[in-house]
């Protein structure tokens, strides 16, 4: 049985829970608030050294990081739904995956950060709103709007790994005033991500709603 230590209260986590729940994998989902201080348990840390959620077993499997337990996910248990067998393909799934741990989610990380803290009741209201045209997180915003015109996925027209990965940060898009206005092809794709069954399963308040932080 696949055992998953996650909160759906957090991107990362829900990364795994939603490709899980798309995939019909029967997961053991084990809670861990790490905003309560429950990653800091030594029977947690023995699996996720780092205290950070999500992690994943599976018999003498542990293993932590979010895009890499989703990729184990699909290729192991999930028979090689969401990926490909054309190494290209596969490469470019890996090419979005890479780019979501190394630049969406570090230049989203600041502009979210305050909203998101508050949200999750551990810090004050932030005095101001969302910088969403914060100079680093521009061109990462300018690219994945882009790409997507004329675009349903990211990759090859089908729903795969890709999406799922960097769908994790725009959880918090709503809460935190993301302006879809202004990058409609990521907004049609966030819709679209947002009307799979697996992403509403695992939707949790208070990032499913438009938050009022100020
Ligand atoms: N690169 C990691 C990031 C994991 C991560 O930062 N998880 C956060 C929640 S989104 C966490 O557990 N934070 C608790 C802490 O740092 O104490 C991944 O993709 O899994």
């Amino acid at each position: 049985m696949l055992a998953l230590y996650a909160t759906a209260l957090s991107a990362n986590a829900r990364k795994p829970m939603a490709v899980a729940h798309h995939l019909a994998l029967e997961l053991d989902l084990h809670r861990v608030n790490v905003y309560r201080g429950e990653g800091m348990a030594p029977e947690f840390r023995a699996i996720s050294p780092l205290a950070k959620v999500p992690a994943l077993v599976d018999g003498e499997l542990r293993l932590f990081e979010s895009n890499a337990i989703i990729q184990y996910l699909a290729e192991g248990p999930g028979g090689g739904r969401l990926t490909s067998d054309d190494p290209a393909l596969r490469a470019d799934i890996a090419r979005w995956m890479f780019w979501e741990a190394s630049h969406w989610q570090p230049e989203l990380t600041p502009v979210l950060a305050p909203i998101v803290a508050h949200g999750l009741g551990v810090a004050p209201a932030p005095s101001a709103p969302a910088s969403w045209d914060a100079a680093a997180l521009a061109p990462h915003l300018a690219l994945l709007d882009d790409h997507l015109q004329g675009r349903d996925w990211l990759v090859a027209d089908a729903l795969s790994l890709a999406d799922f990965a960097v769908a994790g940060m725009t959880t918090y898009f709503r809460y935190a005033r993301f302006p879809f206005d202004a990058y409609p092809a990521l907004a049609a794709w966030h819709a679209r991500v947002e009307a799979l069954p697996a992403w509403r399963a695992t939707a949790t308040e208070p990032w499913s709603t438009s938050g009022d932080p100020h």
